[in-house]
């Protein structure tokens, strides 16, 4: 049984270092995030578009903000005239694609804010993908009356 596991380590090895060669260029990219701003403490929403150039679907497995306490992965399921909000762990990002987050159904939640957001700066989020990737963005913090870009 060694000889055949040590074949197949050496496959998984070389496969791989194929894919970290031709993954020197990044797939994934993040556009038009920005923030809605809730005052005080409550949280807020962040958005954005999630594109991917790659060949393979991509999953965005998580995001992080220095500027909060916590963020998540949140969508929103609206049931009749009620609406919750579940976390979610991973969302594709369909292959030669994009994903777009928007009010009312995915969207970053952003908690515990470390200072008080300001309409018009901006705050960097980092998305990180299945492959590894790790993308930041500058997203445009708005005012809460915003629904869309
Ligand atoms: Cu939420």
């Amino acid at each position: 049984m060694k000889t055949p596991r040590k074949l197949l380590l050496t496959a998984l090895l070389c496969g791989s270092s194929i894919q970290a060669f031709a993954g020197a260029a990044t797939t994934a990219s993040i556009s038009d995030c920005w923030i809605r701003a809730l005052p005080g403490d409550l949280p807020s929403g962040g958005y954005f578009k999630a594109s991917n150039t790659g060949d393979q679907p991509l999953d965005l497995v998580g995001v992080s903000a220095d500027a909060f306490g916590m963020a998540m992965l949140h969508q929103t399921q609206s049931q009749g005239s009620t609406s919750s909000m579940a976390m979610v762990e991973q969302v594709a990002v369909p292959a030669h694609g994009s994903l777009v987050f928007a009010p009312g159904n995915y969207h970053v939640m952003l908690e515990h804010p470390k200072q008080p957001l300001k309409i018009g700066t901006t705050i960097p989020l980092t998305f990180s993908f299945s492959d590894g990737e790790k993308v930041t963005a500058a997203c445009a913090v708005k005012s809460a009356s915003t629904m869309s870009q």
